[in-house]
């Protein structure tokens, strides 16, 4: 732990912007969706953060997913703490490797051989490349809202209209590779049908998150997923089901398991890794069969698959194979978006709320959220409000209107009941203008 005297958050912020850009090693973190100072977080203990000025809180970012189990598991820092006295990577394949990798193919029977790597960002911009070499064809489609880390191809927004060319979302992203991204609104089946009629031949795979949790989140409605995979295979374009954070998260067996349906390959991370740096990229041996060494498909990556990462992961997920670890964490989450539209309602605020698997979302907006152009129409001046709101009352949640909240198998039943407390006294606090 740097330092033991309390330092406040705006010191620790100067300091850290004098030596990293913004502050933050992820811009999410630096709150500048919400506004105000991040909180320097020293340690972490079952569902509770402790921060640099030694207030606590009840955490519901989880580190963005991959804390399940809370943190510092006694399982996960005792396989840990084993591990890193054997050593912490070697270049060189190891059993815990196969371990893992054995376990997430019992978990999703679509991944016949998985490649583990050390992020989500690797694991989608893998997969993309091993799409585009198994098939031959260059182009992919991508839901508006979703995000799948920070590959070229998928810092992309949606052009003037359905079934145009894509433009790229950040400087230093070619047009001529942004071009081959083409965008489509979630939920929405038509306009994807519009973009396989038009460039279905060109069409090498489609990625979605299959349950969206970075716009809020966003369900898929009946049929959709279903669609999708009807249109992919009716013009041989592979389906890519991101599942870096619904992985082990919306249920053991992910999304996929959830709604039944098989995709191509699936992207997993977060979970995985139980905390430590992870990801992975699987599905039919066929196309896996075509990742170098086995294939022409060239990935590689000097940490991936290594022993203490492998470890924590290992850990992380054999505690979900605990009986009924998901009807509770599924309980847990729905109570929290229960109580957040009963609290709006009070109010009179217009709310709405979520909850899948160990994950819920919240928007201060009138109507449902299907997609990004209404999840944006919600009310961000008053999430910010609720945010801060809930941070001074002990309660951390995603600093952003579009992220999502997640719950853990240590959440206790105390402290859900301050969480639901702390909403109820923060939206009745809100102007109702
Ligand atoms: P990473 O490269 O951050 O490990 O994973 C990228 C990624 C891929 N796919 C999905 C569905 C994801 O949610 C993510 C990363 N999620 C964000 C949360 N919105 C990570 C938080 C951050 O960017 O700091």
């Amino acid at each position: 732990m740097s330092g033991t005297a309390d330092v406040s958050s705006e010191q620790a912020f100067l300091r850290a912007m004098r030596a990293i850009p913004g502050g933050v090693n992820s811009p999410v973190r630096a709150f500048k969706a919400v506004g105000g100072t991040p909180r320097f977080i020293r340690s972490g203990q079952g569902a509770q953060l402790f921060d640099s000025e030694g207030r606590q809180y009840i955490d519901y970012l989880l580190s963005w997913g991959p804390l399940i189990a809370g943190h510092a598991h006694p399982a996960v820092v005792a396989a840990v703490t084993e591990q890193v006295k054997l050593g912490t990577s070697f270049g060189a394949p190891t059993e815990l490797e196969t371990e893992l990798a054995e376990e997430i193919k019992r978990a999703y029977p679509s991944i016949e051989l998985v490649r583990m790597v050390n992020s989500g960002t690797e694991a989608t911009m893998s997969a993309l490349r091993l799409a585009r070499g198994f098939t031959g064809r260059s182009r992919i489609v991508k839901f508006a809202g979703c995000y799948h880390g920070h590959a070229d191809s998928l810092l992309i927004r949606a052009g003037s209209g359905v079934a145009t060319l894509s433009l790229p979302d950040s400087p230093g992203v070619p047009e001529a590779v942004a071009e081959l991204t083409l965008t489509v609104p979630y939920n929405d089946i038509d306009s994807l049908r519009l973009v396989f009629e038009r460039y279905g031949e060109q069409i090498a795979a489609v990625i979605i998150e299959p349950v969206a949790g970075n716009m809020g989140l966003v369900l898929p409605q009946g049929g959709f997923l279903q669609a999708v995979r009807d249109i992919t295979r009716a013009y041989d374009a592979l389906l890519i089901f991101d599942e870096v954070m619904t992985g082990f998260r919306v249920s053991y067996g992910g999304a996929q398991e959830l709604y039944g349906i098989t995709p191509d390959l699936t992207t997993l991370g977060k979970v995985i890794g139980g905390g430590l740096p992870v990801g992975a990229y699987g599905g039919r041996q066929d196309i896996m069969s075509m990742v170098a060494p086995l294939g022409p498909v060239y990935q590689a990556g000097t940490l991936s698959g290594n022993p203490l990462a492998m470890a924590a992961g290992l850990a992380t997920i054999r505690l979900l194979q605990q009986d009924r670890v998901y009807d509770r964490l599924g309980q847990a989450s729905k109570m929290l978006a229960q109580a957040f539209l009963d609290a709006g309602q009070r109010a009179g605020i217009p709310v709405q709320a979520a909850a899948v698997g160990s994950m819920f979302g919240v928007f201060f907006a009138a109507r449902p959220v299907v997609d990004y152009d209404s999840a944006k129409l919600a009310d961000a001046a008053r999430y910010s409000v609720y945010f801060h709101g809930m941070l001074e009352r002990g309660v951390y949640l995603a600093p952003s209107q579009l992220e999502s909240g997640f719950v853990s198998t240590v959440h206790s039943d105390q402290q859900l009941a301050d969480t639901v407390e702390a909403m109820g006294s923060v939206i009745a606090a809100m102007d109702t203008q």
